[in-house]
């Protein structure tokens, strides 16, 4: 009995150390709806669509991948021009840019103190040259933020073969832009090219994060550790549905948005001659948009100005078209415009995403409802769920009254950040958002409806 006794006691301690030391904390009652976003990721959630420019030896070169060897006096475009960039991106919507400020090539597009191969030995503006402060000086000034990409993958730098070293001169790159150029909405590390080859990210993101404790680290999947946003996994600007923002970080569950990738000129990220061929149709760049923000997640364009230093006449007639497309689509919200009264979830109906409505405490279902004065055809629905508190909603429809019934026009899983349905045209006075199943109570910034098909 005593030694019985004993023995349980025992086993309850082994218990208790098991659960302490072994089991990982992440098992310890971390659920979906108990992960919330910074507040940092909830303002870059907003900014929707972003773009990258690539500009550098490449560019001269018709490379994608520099191998390193390109002599710094190639890079001699005659007419940079950082204000253009950033008004042809403007018009597409773009709220964010980030800039290639190193390439795998290693040729950097500012003064860096630590090699010559940069700007500095090249003949744009007699050596006296910094893209990095003439880009991120024309995005501030037109209100957009600005981020870098500096490639931990350097094929030109003889330090690359020594980790230690290269760890050494990564970071003090990484002060320099860090430090010199204002607030990185974003920073971009880029694992292409770096198999095999050990970097201390542990030190390296805690200096960044010395300097600049707001950006948002975007990682690829070899460097996931790291990011505070996730790659989709592919450069087509299409996130696969149902895209959330939670996702299980090897046993860890993060907050983790997801930022698309992809060129305006289809698989190529650094201009190129007669090229012209590749660049996305209207059509594509509107599909690129409603499976990326239309599905909670960010659409990064990357947008390539060519040997003279300015983005493509071209390019700049489709970013605008597509800009304009995405404006026109969405500048007449029916909702506000043409509904009886807002009701109780009048703030999830009134056309500002700034205020939002809340379910019952505590409830798992809700339905937000929209008369109209008189009957309205639309086909296209926008839904927005306020983040801040984490993503609540797991299921929801969009219905119609019809005969006294309701009917099921579009239906989904995740709203998240943002959620487009399009669905063929329908006419009717009562509409509702179905909130079917939520995790917790739902939080609804916007519910607005769009039509494609008739005047207004
Ligand atoms: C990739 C790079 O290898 C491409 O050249 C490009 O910079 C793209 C944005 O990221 O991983």
């Amino acid at each position: 009995m005593f030694l019985g006794h004993r023995v349980g006691l025992f086993m309850a301690l082994i218990g208790f150390l098991f659960c302490v030391l072994v089991l990982p904390t992440s098992s310890l009652g971390q659920n979906f709806s108990e992960i919330k976003p910074s507040p940092q990721q909830v303002a870059w959630q907003d900014l929707e669509i972003g773009v990258i420019f690539h500009f550098g030896t490449n560019t001269f070169l018709d490379r994608e991948w520099g191998d390193g060897t390109a002599a710094p006096n190639v890079f001699n475009p005659s007419a940079v021009d950082g204000e253009q960039w950033i008004e042809a991106v403007k018009a597409a919507g773009a709220k964010y840019v980030i800039l290639v400020a190193k390439h795998h090539d290693g040729f950097c597009l500012w003064p860096s103190e630590l090699t010559n191969y940069s700007v500095k030995s090249s003949p744009w503006k007699g050596g006296n040259g910094d893209l990095v402060r003439e880009v991120a000086e024309a995005a501030r000034k037109n209100g957009l933020k600005f981020g870098v990409y500096l490639s931990p993958w350097d094929r030109h730098d003889p330090r690359y073969a020594d980790p230690t070293a290269y760890d050494k001169y990564y970071l003090g790159q990484l002060d320099e832009l860090s430090s010199g150029y204002g607030e990185l909405v974003e920073f971009w590390m880029d694992g292409a090219g770096s198999a095999g080859h050990t970097y201390d990210f542990d030190r390296i993101v805690q200096q960044l994060r010395m300097w600049q404790p707001n950006t948002m680290v975007f990682a690829d999947v070899a460097l996931y550790k790291y990011a505070d946003l996730r790659w989709v996994g592919n450069e087509d600007g299409r996130v696969p549905y149902e895209s959330w923002n939670v996702v299980d970080r090897t046993g860890y569950l993060r907050w983790r948005p997801a930022e698309a990738d992809t060129p305006l000129r289809k698989l190529h990220w650094f201009w190129h001659p007669n090229d012209e061929a590749s660049l996305k149709s209207l059509g594509e760049l509107v599909e690129d948009y409603d499976q990326t923000v239309g599905r909670g997640a960010q659409l990064m364009l990357g947008i390539a100005p060519d040997r003279n230093g300015r983005v493509p006449d071209v390019d700049v007639e489709r970013l605008k078209e597509f800009g304009d497309a995405i404006q026109k689509r969405y500048s007449h919200n029916l909702v506000k415009e043409k509904q009886g009264g807002g009701g109780i979830a009048g703030k999830a109906l009134d056309g500002d995403p700034e205020t939002f409505w809340s379910a019952p405490a505590g409830s798992h279902s809700a339905v937000i409802e929209v008369n109209f004065r008189e009957p309205v055809t639309f086909d296209c629905a926008l839904t927005m769920e306020w983040l801040n508190d984490g993503q609540h909603v797991q299921k929801y429809a969009i219905e119609v009254l019809e005969g006294g019934g309701w009917r099921r026009v579009a239906e989904g899983q995740a709203i998240g950040h943002k959620k487009i349905d399009h669905f063929p045209p329908v006419t009717a006075q009562q509409v509702r958002l179905n909130l079917l199943a939520t995790s917790a109570e739902a939080h609804i910034r916007e519910f607005q409806l769009y039509s494609s098909v008739q005047p207004r």
